[in-house]
């Protein structure tokens, strides 16, 4: 049975990446959801339709477990409906732990969509660990269709890191984490604007490593015969997709549909 992974677009392959690394024999069924992206300013009540939607997909492929490859969704606390249909669910970590430990200055940045840096969760995780830290939010909304558009280092880029992280810069932050599993596809534009002095978090290995653990726990890893990689999008156009997520991942194992 397959490992489920879905996000609203390519941005849970970083997330899927991870978990390929860990379990490289297990099946995976990816999906992303193109056509209705992005998530981050849709009202609530809508994406917990979509949400349910997917999972419902997902239980139809015989998911053993789906990892919410969005930190939007993972805001809306939509793990627990895990109870409701009776299969793991695991959202996106949070990395209390790894940023408190990384921040020397206890100046830490959070970036995600507007969803995300409104329900304050970064933050209330973090405090948790060490009340000294200060975290600074900034929502870029606009990174989620550069990433669509597949132009990842080009001028619209550069102006968007450039426009929603200087007032992070000028709030002198030493670790910046990356609250959307999209703007790792953003990497290099994000480390060339901040600069060597910050540390960036990418939460994707740590939300690899619950799924491991979860797994683990209930006696569910298992090495198939034939590992197939499904990755299905509601967008049409698959080999412009194809190529985005190329940057990304290895596609050559991957069945796009
Ligand atoms: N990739 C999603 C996240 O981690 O929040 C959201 C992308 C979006 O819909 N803007």
């Amino acid at each position: 049975r397959p490992i489920g992974l879905f996000d609203s677009s390519l941005g849970g392959l970083t997330v899927y990446k991870e978990v390929k690394k860990i379990l490289p024999n297990e099946s995976y069924i990816y999906f992303g959801d193109t056509g209705r992206s992005p998530y981050g300013s849709r009202p609530e009540s809508e994406l917990k339709i979509f949400v349910k939607q997917i999972i419902q997909f997902m239980q139809k492929n015989e998911a053993k477990a789906i990892i919410i490859a969005c930190n939007t969704v993972t805001a809306l606390g939509l793990e627990q409906l895990s109870k409701e249909y009776r299969i793991p669910l695991i959202g996106v970590s949070r990395v209390p732990e790894l940023t408190a430990s990384t921040t020397r200055n206890k100046r830490v940045g959070v970036i995600g969509t507007e969803i995300t840096v409104r329900s304050g969760l970064h933050k209330q995780a973090i405090l948790h660990i060490d009340p000294a830290i200060q975290v600074f939010y900034k929502a870029c909304p606009q990174f989620t269709p550069i990433l669509n558009s597949g132009d990842l280092a080009g001028k619209e880029a550069r102006d968007a890191v450039e426009e929603y992280l200087t007032p992070l810069k000028a709030e002198r932050i030493d670790t910046l984490v990356l609250g959307c599993t999209a703007f790792p596809f953003l990497l290099p534009v994000i480390r060339d604007f901040m600069g060597e002095g910050v540390t960036i978090i990418d939460p994707a290995a740590e939300t690899a490593m619950q799924l491991f653990r979860c797994l683990k726990q209930a006696g569910r890893l298992h090495k198939a015969e034939n590992p197939t990689n499904k990755l299905l999008f509601s967008e049409p156009d698959i080999e412009k997709i194809r190529l985005i997520a190329s940057k990304i991942i290895n596609v050559d194992d991957c069945r796009f549909q």
